[in-house]
């Protein structure tokens, strides 16, 4: 059938020449070698590594689009259901790897290239991260995405293509000092698609008018106009032909390069300034992690992706020729946090004011089509947008939303006649000075259905911040899909040595399609040989961490070690600050003791990593903190071995597939109740490490299925946060004293000027202590030191391991995908290959 698309006379020659890409070691190779002397115009007697990446990875981007190709033709046939995941953030790290793990050809690949001269590690070591994203909800994201092609769902990611992704990070004199991203020097991952171009509207004015029926025609006029250029990157699933697309939005000047006739008229700067105008929405990433800043670009990044993704499916919509109340039917339409809710008032207004349906029409078919994920209760990162900003820049869709709020408020008033109080605190608008859109209230209002991303944070919403919505549209509409991870990358990818041993013991590579195999590893639990090759698998990757951190840090760790990991977005609601008064207590505590005690102690490396904003402060000054607690602890002699320090530079996707698999303890010890879920709780115990952590996000659920024998938890519970901030503000506020001494070393300069850091002492001694260190720093200490005991019971400690790893199956973010299609969107899988 899609032969037929050929008309008959071309059909033959075009069908003899049918492109397959390479199919071994000797295809792989002759590939490698022709992109090296063709494509980039390189003699084959100066390939080194980096022309080595590049030729191999166009070899398998040549293969991919083959199959992304034909997944495209197979979708576009069936003519089945999309899912369209729309994100501001994709943070996909590397993606030779993964494509050639992905499409089972890395073996292949690695002979080829040995061949040829080359170790596969240092090739794939020469890609440029592709990190389009801050954090957890960006790398979400990318799992995502692996997932749904992995699970043949025919899915589109939809983002923006920034030309500078989140900032590279150097510790200069243990400060974080930001370096610009600038990835895209070559990036053969990407297909420009210059006849997908689409014209984004901003600013100008709204017109009524009356047609002849007597109805009010709004039209927006004027303003100016920027233009949308896709770039597609393909994405393979796992063991299956299905590549789905990501497609990225760039921005252009809409009247070509630049303004010939300005120019030509002396105008040089302005020409250029328009075209520089235009260009600058895409052009970067914004860094803050968990905080709403409301600048207008960032206002403009959101309604130039939304728009131009929202024209792109509708465009593949009408194809069909389906009438408009079926687009739910056919299209599902995800919005990862509040970031593209404009989405919702731009199909409204598209419904409404371009295709001519009815109000309420539209809006049944609007509130059909999304979903919306909520990844924060934090009160600072609740988007808000100030209606006089989105006024000047998108006219017509505040008055949209004036209407969706005022429709909404009515029915709220139906339902509750005797409750003023109630409009006020539901309304999309907020009667502050300025008035300001509460984005995640339009989403809601916008949706069919609400998730949060970990039972305890689903709950926390219901109860909480959205609370007075449950009451209006019923619990129904909101309910939990707990996040989870690719075993592909993370554990596959990044920890090749232990996927190989959990193959061997569980029947094959199956259970990186069906996690919940992992369960057959408690059948081996104690098997001797197996123990001795998994803690010799840890050792080695302990081995090569401690590599990076000589040849990074210059300071020598002895991989015997217990190894204590925290790397992460820094953010005080995440305590980083907490661990290092740890290590500080730590390293007083073994100053003050006598040599034979200190033999007894158990040795540790204490290893942070993670960008600040740069706007952040508090973040920056506990970067500096663990910095100089690194700099006098790792130079002293009485300490030796028995404590290190380090502070890993720059941590991103690919440092994380190095740093994680090598972890023995990683700490994920929010504020109870302040993180959503957390991811790499999730990645770090998938890798035989142990956590401590509090009773907040997906810990909760880690441990209801690890067991809690295999978990240290500690702290105080979420429903009791709000209380003691309360006693904090009126009551009585003493420090802990073990923290207490603590302050009293960094006060008297031991680590450093200590006036860098009295900012981080006043927040837990005079204001308020808001996150709790000083309430949870007892309980902290004492786990730790119940984690000692534990490590030093070597035997004890891999059997938790090992069952620990057996009950992860849930975390795959492959279950979570399938939760996602048949509770929200109502989408079937479609493999390319049953016709
Ligand atoms: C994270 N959010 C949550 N936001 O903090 C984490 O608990 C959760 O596991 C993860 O999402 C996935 O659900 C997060 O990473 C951001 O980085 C936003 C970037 C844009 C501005 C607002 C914060």
């Amino acid at each position: 059938i899609v032969e037929a698309s050929i008309p008959e006379p071309q059909r033959a020659a075009w069908l003899k020449h049918q492109v397959g890409g390479f199919k071994d070691k000797d295809g792989f190779e002759s590939e490698v070698v022709r992109h090296v002397e063709t494509t980039l115009a390189r003699s084959m007697f100066n390939c080194d590594e980096s022309a080595a990446y590049s030729a191999a990875a166009l070899a398998f981007r040549d293969r991919l689009i083959l199959e992304w190709n034909r997944t495209q033709q197979r979708q576009t046939y069936a003519d089945s259901k999309r899912v369209y995941y729309l994100s501001l953030e994709f943070l996909m790290g590397r993606a030779l790897d993964n494509a050639m793990l992905n499409i089972g050809q890395k073996d292949v690949a690695r002979a080829g290239l040995a061949e040829l001269g080359f170790r596969i590690e240092d090739v794939i070591e020469q890609e440029h991260d592709a990190a389009l994203g801050n954090g957890g909800l960006g790398r979400l994201a990318a799992c995502f995405l692996d997932s749904l092609a992995s699970l043949n769902y025919p899915a589109w990611g939809y983002g923006l293509r920034y030309r500078y992704g989140i900032f590279k990070q150097e510790i200069i004199d243990g400060y974080q000092v930001e370096v610009p991203d600038y990835w895209l020097d070559f990036n053969p991952w990407e297909f420009p698609r210059h006849d997908i171009a689409v014209d984004i509207q901003f600013y100008g004015n709204v017109v009524k008018s009356t047609d002849e029926s007597g109805k009010t025609i709004a039209t927006w006029e004027g303003g100016e106009t920027v233009k949308a250029v896709a770039y597609d990157m393909p994405i393979p699933g796992y063991a299956t032909s299905t590549t789905n697309n990501l497609r990225l939005w760039s921005s252009k000047a809409a009247s070509g390069e630049f303004d010939f006739q300005k120019f030509n008229s002396g105008e040089y700067e302005s020409s250029v300034a328009d075209q520089q105008r235009a260009e600058t929405i895409s052009a970067v990433l914004y860094p803050n992690d968990n905080l709403d800043r409301g600048k207008e670009l960032r206002l403009k990044q959101q309604y130039f992706w939304v728009a131009a993704s929202l024209y792109d499916i509708i465009r593949r919509f009408k194809k069909s020729k389906r009438p408009w109340e079926e687009f739910p039917d056919q299209v599902a339409i995800q919005l990862n946090d509040t970031h593209p809710t404009l989405a919702i008032v731009e199909l409204q207004r598209i419904l409404t004011d371009l295709e001519g349906l009815e109000w309420d029409e539209a809006w049944n078919i609007v509130t059909n089509t999304f979903g919306y994920t909520n990844h924060t209760v934090l009160p600072e990162a609740l988007e808000k947008w100030s209606v006089p900003l989105i006024q000047h820049l998108l006219p017509r869709h505040l008055q949209i939303i004036y209407d969706i709020n005022l429709e909404f408020l009515q029915t709220v008033e139906r339902q509750f006649p005797n409750d003023r109080d109630i409009l006020g605190r539901v309304s999309i608008i907020e009667e502050t000075q300025p008035k300001m859109i509460r984005m995640a209230h339009l989403a809601i209002v916008g949706s069919h259905k609400v998730n949060g991303v970990a039972e305890l944070h689903s709950d926390l919403i219901k109860t909480t911040i959205f609370k007075d919505f449950v009451e209006v549209f019923g619990p129904d509409k909101f309910t939990n899909v707990t996040n989870g991870i690719t075993p592909r990358r993370w554990l596959h990818q990044a920890n090749p040595r232990l996927s190989g041993l959990i193959a061997a013991k569980t029947g094959g590579h199956e259970f990186l399609s069906d996690l919940t195999l992992l369960n057959k590893l408690e059948l081996h639990v104690d098997d001797k040989a197996f123990r001795k090759e998994w803690a010799e698998i840890k050792y080695a990757n302990k081995v090569r961490l401690a590599k990076h951190i000589k040849a990074t840090n210059g300071v020598t760790v002895n991989p015997s070690s217990l190894f204590d990991v925290q790397v992460k977005r820094i953010h005080e609601y995440k305590r980083q600050q907490m661990n290092i008064f740890g290590a500080i207590h730590r390293y007083l505590s073994l100053k003050a003791m006598t040599p034979e005690e200190r033999k007894k102690q158990q040795p540790r490396v204490s290893i942070f990593g993670g960008k600040a904003a740069p706007g952040y402060w508090m973040a920056k000054q506990i970067i500096h903190l663990i910095n100089n607690v690194g700099a006098v602890v790792n130079n002293d002699k009485d300490i030796g071995d028995l404590l290190k320090v380090i502070f890993i530079e720059d941590y991103n996707v690919s440092k994380a597939e190095m740093i994680i698999p090598a972890s023995d303890l990683s700490e994920h010890i929010s504020t109870a109740g302040t993180e959503a879920s957390g991811t790499s709780n999730m990645k770090f115990v998938l890798n035989g490490g142990l956590i401590i952590g509090t009773c907040d996000g997906a810990n909760i659920e880690i441990t209801r299925e690890i067991g809690e024998n295999n978990i240290f938890l500690f702290g105080n519970l979420a429903e009791d946060v709000e209380d003691l901030r309360h006693t904090h503000t009126y009551g009585k506020h003493t420090v802990d004293p073990d923290l207490a001494r603590v302050f009293e070393a960094i006060e008297s300069g031991t680590f450093g000027n200590q006036e860098d850091f009295a900012g981080m002492i006043t927040a837990v001694r005079e204001h308020g202590d808001y996150y709790l260190v000083s309430d949870d720093f007892r309980s902290y200490l004492e786990t730790h030191a119940l984690v000692d005991e534990a490590y030093r019971d070597q035997e004890g400690w891999i059997t938790k391991c090992i069952t620990s790893v057996a009950r992860m199956g849930f975390f795959s973010s492959d279950r979570c995908i399938n939760e996602y299609a048949e509770e929200i969107w109502n989408v079937e899988p479609l493999k390319v290959d049953d016709e």
